[in-house]
């Protein structure tokens, strides 16, 4: 597949269809939809029109093993429909990616982009901040390309004096005073891939991106607090119970067209934990992570952190818009395509308990001399990680991660950490970690006792299986010295041995020692 050519041509031309303009000068890419509902209408009357590719099955049958992974044909005509504004969208975002992202990326879906980072050399876990380039990005739509000198945000709704405030007046620290702080943020769709495998089932993020481990970074972020901001726009009106916020990218769900948009309590912003960042990890933002300015939600699910934000809005009740009110959502197993409505799940918000080992992998089949090194990650949404616990046998025995072994504490950020893990048992090992939070919160057993139709929040105890070739043993020392000899790998250990496993007067003697097959008498 050429990621940048959709392999089937492009059946709007244009002229075809009228141009939604851009909102503003320097706001590339920027359709204001939500201010304007007649435009929105014409917009859904265009997609109506239109039989779009369906996305192809990759829950019950086998996910491609290309990189990107998915395309998004489906996503890429939705712009192509709009005519010229938008079509050219899905090939900036790419030429994003390729600017911003380290090359080994694993690309799940290639439009509306979202990534996450190899796991080589365990690259993501050796310390607690990700690199900006190795961040995993979840898109909606397309990579807004604003620039700085024309940026500010609108601050409305149940606030005593709505403003406008550009990016130099949120950097003014005679107006606001700057704060940096250290915060994970983790998709939802975080290790989906499980859920998949064991419980194919809708996903409500449309595209269903199967997210591995990945989907997950740690970042310095440097701004001001939205409780600051709110505070010098006279603060909140009676009635203010939620803040929204809005994303300068388009977004399409169900033949409409939207602007990006989410909210949170107020109680949250109170908290002082609301952060309108323009820096990740000293750098200003990368274009494709919301330049000039993002919220960062601490933890909460990564969809409120809302990227290229054009709008703040103080409402009285959630945001009614999609990605609120009918996406993210938790159901219970009894829920699915038969029965689910908006109503019979919950929001989800804060991040539970979660770990992951990253390395080794799922399969990996490793020679050790009784001590099996693994790395990973672990955070909650509700306090830190205190505890990290590795099990070797699926779960009955577990080792606790030595405090020095893991990184340090932040209120709102994950604890990486590495194990020796002793393993004295050989063949397929089944693997597994559990982390306990300071609040002793700790992860579901099994994928199978927390699994969610909308395959959001895959929170149990991560597990892999390991196939272990333990040379402390003096029969397997023996078989790899042999192999050695002859220049022979035991590895994969799928491929049959080429030589004998014994002489016959080695077999011999040993049966003659086990009185032979069957009893004389
Ligand atoms: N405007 C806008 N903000 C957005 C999104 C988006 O598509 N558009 N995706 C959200 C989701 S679902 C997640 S998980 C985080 C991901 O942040 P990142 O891409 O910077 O890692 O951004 C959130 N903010
Ligand atoms: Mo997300």
């Amino acid at each position: 597949m050429a990621p940048s050519e959709p392999n089937a041509p492009r059946f709007v031309q244009q002229g075809e269809v009228p141009e939604f303009a851009e909102e503003r000068p320097g706001w590339g890419g920027y359709i204001e939809w939500e201010r304007y509902p007649e435009k929105k209408k014409k917009a859904a009357e265009i997609l109506a029109k239109y039989d779009f590719p369906v996305p192809p099955e990759y829950q019950l049958a086998p996910l491609p093993e290309t990189n990107p992974m998915l395309e998004g044909v489906r996503w890429k005509y939705y712009h192509y429909a709009m005519g010229p504004t938008l079509k050219d969208l899905p090939d900036i975002s790419w030429k994003y990616v390729k600017e911003e992202k380290s090359p080994d990326m694993l690309h799940v879906l290639q439009f509306p982009y979202n990534g996450e980072p190899p796991r080589v050399g365990a690259r993501t876990c050796r310390t607690e901040i990700t690199d900006n380039k190795d961040f995993f990005v979840r898109n909606h739509g397309g990579i807004p390309e604003i620039d700085e000198d024309a940026y500010f945000i609108e601050l409305e709704g149940l606030v005593n004096n709505p403003q406008k405030l550009t990016l130099k007046d949120l950097k003014d620290e005679s107006k606001f005073k700057r704060m940096s702080t250290t915060v994970t943020l983790q998709c939802s769709g975080t290790r989906r891939l499980e859920q998949i495998r064991e419980y194919p089932g809708d996903g409500d993020e449309l595209i269903n991106a199967p997210w591995s481990e990945g989907a997950i970074g740690t970042a310095r972020w440097t701004g001001v607090s939205l409780k600051k901001v709110i505070k010098y726009c006279g603060g909140l009106k009676d009635g203010a119970t939620d803040v929204e916020f809005f994303g300068a990218d388009s977004y399409f769900k169900k033949g409409q067209i939207y602007n990006y948009a989410v909210s949170v309590p107020v109680r949250k912003m109170k908290l002082n934990e609301v952060i309108l960042a323009w820096e990740m990890n000293g750098k200003p933002l990368p274009k494709i992570h919301g330049y000039p300015l993002r919220v960062v939600v601490p933890g909460y699910i990564g969809a409120r952190s809302c990227k290229w934000l054009t709008r703040i809005n103080v409402i009285s009740g959630p945001s009614m818009a999609p990605v609120q009110m009918k996406e993210y959502l938790y159901y219970t197993p009894q829920i699915g395509k038969q029965n689910a409505t908006y109503s019979n799940g919950f929001s989800i918000q804060t991040m539970p308990v979660a770990s992951a080992i990253m390395t080794p992998i799922d399969h990996d089949q490793i020679i050790h001399d009784g001590k099996i090194k693994l790395t990973g990650w672990a955070y909650s949404g509700s306090g830190w990680p205190e505890r990290v616990e590795i099990s070797g046998d699926g779960g009955s025995i577990w080792y606790e991660v030595p405090f020095d072994q893991m990184s340090r504490k932040y209120y709102h950020a994950w604890r990486v950490w590495e194990y020796e893990l002793p393993v004295d048992a050989e063949g397929w090992l089944e693997f597994c970690v559990r982390t306990w939070d300071s609040s002793m919160n700790t992860q579901p057993t099994y994928v199978r006792s927390a699994w969610n139709w909308d395959l959001h929040v895959t929170s149990s105890c991560h597990r892999i299986k390991i196939y272990s070739i333990n040379k402390s043993r003096p029969a397997t020392a023996k078989r790899l010295k042999l192999l050695e000899e002859k220049g022979l790998s035991i590895l994969p250990i799928t491929r049959p041995l080429a030589i004998e496993l014994e002489t016959d007067e080695e077999w011999l003697e040993v049966w003659r020692k086990k009185q032979g097959r069957e009893p004389t008498e």
